[in-house]
Order: C-alpha cells, then structure tokens, then sequence
C-alpha cells in the first residue's frame, strides 16, 4: 500500500470507528497490556490507544510495537498518546495530543506523511480551534467527572450537542463513560466514544467492549468523509 491509500485507509478506518479503548497503563496496574488490548479488539474496538503517563517513550518501543499487531489483527487503528515519535518509530497510525502538547505542525514534522492526529479538548473553542489547525479528529471531555482524570471538570453532556452541529471532523466524547451511562451520551448526540476504567476493570473485557458496540450499531451507516471510490475519488469533507 503506497502513502496516499494508507492515508485514505485510516481516514475511511476513523469515520467509521465508534468504539476508542485506551489501553492506559495506570489504570491497567499490574495486568497485561497485550492480553487487555487482545480482548479489546476481540470485542470490537475500532481504535486503540496506548497510553502510559509517567512511563519513558524509549522504554514502551517493544509494547507498542505488538500493540500495532494486535490492533492490526482486529482492523483497528492503533494510536499513541503524547509521543509523536514513539508513533513514527513503531508506525502507529497516530498520535494523540492534548492542550498541552505540540501543535498539530510541529506534530507532523515528526510523524511520517499520512499519520493521524487526535487533540483533547475541553471547549467549543478547542474544538474549532483544533479542526482548524489540522487534527483529523477531535476529542470532547471529560463528559463526566472521572477518576482517570481526576484533576479535570467535566464539561457536561450540552457540549456534545454544540460541537455536533459545528464540527466536520469525527469526534469523540471521553469522560466517565461506561455502559449505564452511555444512553444519555447518545440522546446528546453522540456517535463516538471512548471509554478507559469502564473497559479496563469489566470482568470481561471483550464481552464488555462486544456489547457497548452493539449499542453503538453498525460502523457502516456512519455518514461523510471517504467514500468507498478510494483514495483518488475529488474532494471529502476534510
Ligand atoms: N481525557 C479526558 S477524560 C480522560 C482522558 C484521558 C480519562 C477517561 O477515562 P475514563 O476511565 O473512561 O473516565
Ligand atoms: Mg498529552
């Protein structure tokens, strides 16, 4: 596959993602990242993340690395949160940054052409701001006061609702969300999500991750950005 399907292949991969598990190495304590990020993707998860605060990106090479097949195994993206060039180096397809991070340019002075970029954002505002700048996708939250996160406010669920009706690009709410809440998320409107401790302490993780799916529906109905004419085929809504 040459850069330009590669490109059109993760763009089409996240209009299409519902599901974004973060295999977080903090709340995950003394249990195995690869046997979580298997039964991740096992039960459905379209984006996988890694994310390790606190940890040396040198150190988390090798994880990554068999984080991307895993990942690929599954046909979900696999993206690395903070690190531009653990990202590069272990060819995930992308990076995840926040308000803190780099820019979106200085960003893709490291990453190789046709990686993807995540920002966090706790704001309408942000979130133009960040669609703006580049991002191919965008992250609203904390939706919910979490403890994965506990130094955060959440911004509530009528964020959801205002970035909805501004927003071309994909975006998804993260916060405090797990299975008995997910109802509400949607009735705000949202399409995507993703869930860290909720995953990562469910009994079964993959039954778990099967039956949010499942309440997220099918992937295919999702509407804009690439279209099944493939990488050459005019102008998408990014
Ligand atoms: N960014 C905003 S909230 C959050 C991050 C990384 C943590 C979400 O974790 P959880 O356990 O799904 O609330
Ligand atoms: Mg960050």
């Amino acid at each position: 596959m040459n850069v330009e399907e590669r490109r059109w292949l993760r763009k089409l991969r996240l209009r299409q993602s519902r599901l974004y598990g973060i295999v977080d190495l903090g709340t995950l304590g003394a249990n195995d990242p690869v046997k979580a990020a298997e039964r991740m993707v096992a039960g459905g998860v379209d984006v996988l993340q890694l994310r390790a605060k606190g940890h040396e990106p040198e150190s988390l090479e090798r994880l990554a690395r068999s984080l991307r097949g895993v990942a690929d195994s599954g046909g979900a993206l696999f993206l690395i949160n903070d690190w531009p060039l653990l990202a590069a180096r272990c060819d995930a397809d992308g990076v995840h940054l926040g308000q803190e991070d780099l820019s979106t340019v200085e960003a893709r002075t490291i990453l190789a052409d046709g990686q993807l970029i995540g920002r966090s954002t706790h704001s309408l505002g942000q979130a133009l701001a960040a669609e703006r700048e580049g991002a191919d996708y965008i992250a609203i939250g904390p939706i919910f006061a979490t403890p994965t996160k506990p130094e955060a406010d959440p911004v509530g669920l009528s964020l959801i609702r205002e970035v909805r009706e501004r927003l071309r690009k994909p975006f998804f709410c993260i916060g405090g969300i797990r299975m008995e809440n997910l109802p509400e998320v949607l009735d705000a409107g949202a399409e995507r999500v993703v869930m860290v401790s909720a995953i990562l302490h469910a009994e079964d993780i993959e039954a778990y991750c099967r039956e949010v799916a499942a309440r997220l529906g099918p992937r295919s109905l999702l509407a804009g950005g690439p279209t099944t004419q493939g990488p050459r085929a005019g102008h998408s809504r990014e």
